[in-house]
C-alpha cells in the first residue's frame, strides 16, 4: 500500500480516500446508520433495496472494494467497514466502527469529510442500563454525557475524584422523535419496552461502567451513585453515544463557543451553513447492571430486525433540505 499522502493535517491518500476510513466523495451518503459490529452492518444492508445475502458474503479480512450497480463496500486496513446502498430508493450507507469514542471521531470527521451536504447519522449499538430496566429493552437518547477516568488521580491521588462526568449534550430533536415514533410503531406487536432518557458513554467498558476487576485499582464503588445524582435521567452506559452528540453540536454554524467568536476574522473556524449533522442513537439493553443479568442471545436478531427498520425509515424521513445540495453516490 504505497501512497502520497497530501498533508499531516487532514492525510488523503493520492487517490483520494482518507486515512483510516478510507472512503473518497461518492461513496458515503449523507444518511448513515452507524454500529460497532461489522455483522450488524451486513444485516443492515440487507434491508437495501436489491441486496442479497450472497452480495454480502465476504470472507477477506481486507482491506477490500467490492463494487456493484446497487451497492459499494469497503473495509479499510483499519477496519472501518463502510456499505452504501439504497433504501426505498434513497442512498444510505452504513459504516460499522468497532468500539469507543476514538473510533467514533476518525467515523465523523472522515465521513464528514468526503460528503457534501448537511447529514443524518444515527447509532445503532447496545449498552447496558443502570435503572431496573428489563434486557432486551430499546434505548433511544434524549443526550448523552461522558464518563472518564480522572487519570491525575490515578497518577499522583491529590485529586478528589476519581472519575470526571460531564454536562450532558442533546442530540437531534427532530431525528430523535422520529426514531421514537417509528420504533413504537414497529414494536406495537411484540413485547418490546421502549425507554427514551440519557445516555452515559464511558472511556472503559469496565472502570468507569463501575464493573469490578481485581486486577486494578479502579475505586469506582461510588460511580453509579455519582452519576445518578449528576444526571438522574440517565438510563444507559455504553461507549460512543457523546462522541457523536458532541461533534455533531461542533458541527453546526449556530453554535459557537465564546473564544471562537472573540477571535479576529481572519483566525475564526467558518462553518458552512450546510454542514449540519443531525444526530440521534438507539440502543439495545443487552446488560442489566441493577440486577447482573446479561440478554440471552436468541432475543437480539429479533430486536435487531424491528430496529433496523426503524432506523432506515427514520433516515430517509428526516429532511435535509435541497436534494440538490446533497452528495451524489456511486449507483443511486
Ligand atoms: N456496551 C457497553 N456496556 C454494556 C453493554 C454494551 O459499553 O454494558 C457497548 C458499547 C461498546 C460495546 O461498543 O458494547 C462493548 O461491549
Amino acid at each position: 500500500y504505497s501512497h502520497i499522502y497530501s498533508s499531516a493535517n487532514f492525510p488523503l491518500e493520492d487517490n483520494g480516500r482518507t486515512y483510516h476510513v478510507s472512503t473518497k466523495p461518492g461513496e458515503v451518503a449523507n444518511r448513515v446508520v452507524t454500529v460497532g459490529d461489522h455483522y450488524r452492518a451486513f444485516q443492515i444492508a440487507e434491508f437495501f433495496d436489491n441486496v442479497t445475502k450472497e452480495d454480502l458474503d465476504v470472507q477477506d479480512p481486507g482491506p477490500y472494494e467490492i463494487k456493484k450497480p446497487h451497492l459499494f463496500m469497503y473495509m479499510s486496513k483499519r477496519k472501518f467497514l463502510t456499505i452504501t446502498g439504497t433504501y426505498q430508493g434513497v442512498p444510505v450507507s452504513v459504516v460499522a466502527i468497532c468500539m469507543g469514542l476514538p473510533m467514533m471521531d476518525f467515523f465523523i470527521r472522515e465521513t464528514r469529510h468526503v460528503v457534501k451536504g448537511p447529514m443524518a447519522i444515527i447509532r445503532f449499538g447496545s449498552c447496558g442500563t443502570i435503572k431496573d430496566i428489563e434486557t432486551g429493552s430499546i434505548a433511544v437518547a434524549t443526550g448523552a454525557f461522558m464518563v472518564s477516568r480522572n487519570y491525575n488521580y490515578f497518577i499522583n491521588k491529590n485529586e478528589e475524584s476519581p472519575y470526571l462526568i460531564s454536562d450532558a449534550c442533546s442530540g437531534d430533536k427532530e431525528l430523535q422523535e422520529l426514531l421514537y415514533k417509528n420504533l413504537k410503531k414497529e414494536c406495537k406487536n411484540e413485547n418490546i419496552k421502549i425507554i427514551k432518557g440519557l445516555n452515559g458513554s464511558a472511556d472503559s467498558f469496565y472502570s468507569s461502567q463501575a464493573r469490578h476487576d481485581n486486577n486494578f485499582i479502579d475505586c469506582n464503588d461510588q460511580l453509579f451513585d455519582d452519576i445518578r445524582k449528576k444526571h438522574p435521567n440517565c438510563i444507559t452506559l455504553e461507549m460512543e453515544t457523546f462522541g457523536l452528540f458532541h461533534l455533531a453540536k461542533c458541527s453546526s454554524s449556530t453554535y459557537h463557543k465564546k473564544e471562537e467568536e472573540e477571535k479576529p476574522a481572519s483566525k475564526k473556524v467558518k462553518l458552512s451553513n450546510n454542514n449540519e449533522i443531525k444526530a440521534a442513537a438507539t440502543t439495545m439493553i443487552f446488560a442489566n447492571r441493577v440486577n447482573n443479568t446479561f440478554i440471552s442471545t436468541e432475543k437480539v436478531p429479533i430486536l435487531q430486525d424491528k430496529m433496523i427498520k426503524s432506523i432506515l425509515d427514520s433516515l430517509i424521513q428526516i429532511n435535509l433540505g435541497d436534494e440538490k445540495n446533497l452528495q451524489p453516490v456511486e449507483g443511486s
